[in-house]
């Protein structure tokens, strides 16, 4: 039998998000945001046209879920302030309700030990600085730092973990570049732009934070897709791979955890004219305030071959132009979110991290496992018996394990996600939860089989094979 033990003040939890949990509410004081907007413009392109609205209801629930996240062994649990919710038009007024909402929530947390990880920005704009060119748009830094120094004030003196943002490459991939969050441009030269203002955002936001003196630390939250090559011999793949490394991961882990661009990308950005646009002192900026803690979203490998099919140059240029994504054969799928699993990734992630990134603290800020008609598992007693989720727990954690033997500085792990939530324009197709919710009975939540399970698990600190 192998005994897999974790450090006793190992952070067990799970992550959500503001947009995709809380609801929303007539009088609730809340703006709109992007996807309340693209939600009410496009219903169709939402998974059985469910939106944002109830769903989940945290805002009403929270009390219940944090007595929920005690019986499922959460010692942490990260979710993030939703700007539209705190200063609905962007810039101006700060909403009361919001501020007493999430101090409830903050409070209630603390009540039940369970710490409170906020993050300030998950892909939800407020429209009415997305209607003036949202991140391409300078003036959506300055709203944001602002943004963020609110809640600094409200609430850093019991917050201690904040991150600036969550995965802030998936509003470029899916905003500029690959159409699958609004606005649904294809357009390099956006995407660029839009990346680098988020990054800044968040260095100035970092020094904001600092010059506060609060007790607490800042980070950011990436999700990092190690690139494989398809042949390791193969020098093309193997420069193939590392160009979409450098689009896609290095694009920010580099300046959050060095201050510092990958070469790669700047030359290539350089060589097609690409290249943002940015004041001078910018970059210093960004050099001087780099991240106290990295949180690491790891879902799904990136599999990569050199360029073997034509350039696309509908759209002018394409990271794509660079490489080819190569699936493998007998690759492990989720069959139900299309994305592969790869659970030594997870392992290679902290390798790097702690190899070529000054093994800065970090947790697994994001892992899991989203499943289509979980109807199918529930059994008599009413529970989901999810046990393919206690496996693809254990088998990651397996490798945080060795990681850990190996000297990372991995400090936590959270599951995505607590309870089923809204995904997107996925909505409820895929379900992540420990617990479920009945969309049909009011948001009813049950804990699932997984649920009891990390609660044995964290209580044990580990698992024994
Ligand atoms: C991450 C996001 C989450 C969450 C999760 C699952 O990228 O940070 O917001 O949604 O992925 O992915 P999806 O909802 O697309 O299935």
């Amino acid at each position: 039998m192998v005994k897999y033990e974790f450090p006793k003040d190992f952070w067990w939890g799970s992550a959500a998000s503001g947009p995709q949990t809380e609801g929303v509410y007539d009088g609730d004081g809340k703006g709109e945001s992007l996807w309340d907007f693209w939600y009410q413009t496009e219903p169709e392109k939402f998974f059985n046209q469910v939106g944002p609205e109830k769903t989940s209801r945290f805002y009403q629930k929270y009390a219940e879920d944090i007595q929920l996240m005690k019986e499922t062994g959460h010692t942490s649990y990260r979710t993030s302030i939703q700007w539209s919710r705190l200063i609905p038009n962007g810039t101006g007024e700060v909403n009361p309700q919001a501020v007493e909402f999430y101090n409830k929530v903050i409070d209630e947390l603390i009540a039940n030990d369970i710490e409170p990880f906020i993050n300030l920005y998950h892909f939800d704009i407020p429209m009415a600085l997305q209607r003036e060119g949202g991140w391409l748009n300078r003036k959506t830094v300055d709203a944001y730092v602002v943004f963020a120094k609110t809640c600094f004030e409200l609430f850093g003196d019991r917050v201690k973990k904040w991150f600036t943002h969550n995965e802030p490459i998936v509003p470029v991939e899916a905003g500029y570049l690959y159409q699958f969050h609004y606005p649904n441009e294809i357009n390099l030269r956006h995407a660029v732009q839009v990346g680098f203002h988020e990054l800044l955002s968040s260095a100035k936001a970092i020094e904001a934070y600092h010059a506060m003196k609060l007790d607490g630390e800042i980070g950011i939250i990436l999700n990092l897709t190690p690139s494989y090559p398809r042949d390791e011999t193969n020098p093309a793949d193997v420069k193939a791979a590392a160009i979409a490394d450098a689009f896609f991961n290095r694009s920010f882990l580099d300046p959050s955890v060095k201050g510092t661009f990958p070469t790669e990308l700047v030359e290539i950005l350089k060589e097609i004219d690409h290249l943002p646009i940015y004041e001078a002192d910018d970059l210093e900026t960004i050099a001087n305030n780099t991240v106290d803690i990295l949180g690491i979203n790891y879902y799904q490998p990136r599999r990569i071959k050199a360029k073997e099919t034509p350039i696309d140059g509908t759209h002018g240029p394409m990271p794509d132009d660079y490489f080819d994504n190569y699936e493998m054969p007998g690759r492990k799928m989720n069959i139900y979110r299309g994305w592969e699993i790869y659970e030594k990734g997870i392992y290679d992630i902290l390798t790097n991290v702690r190899e070529n990134y000054g093994n800065i603290r970090c947790y697994i800020s994001e892992n899991g496992m989203g499943v289509e008609n979980e109807e199918r598992f529930i059994n008599e007693a009413g529970q989901v018996e999810d046990d393919y989720r206690i496996d693809f727990v254990k088998d990651h954690l397996r490798y945080v394990h060795q990681a850990i033997q190996e000297g990372s500085n991995v400090q936590g792990y959270h599951m995505w996600t607590c309870m089923d939530n809204w995904s997107w324009a996925n909505a409820y197709k895929n379900r992540y939860g420990f617990i479920s919710v009945n969309l049909d009975k009011e948001g009813e939540r049950t804990i699932k089989k997984s649920g009891h399970w990390f609660k044995q698990m964290t209580e044990a600190h580990g698992f024994d094979d």
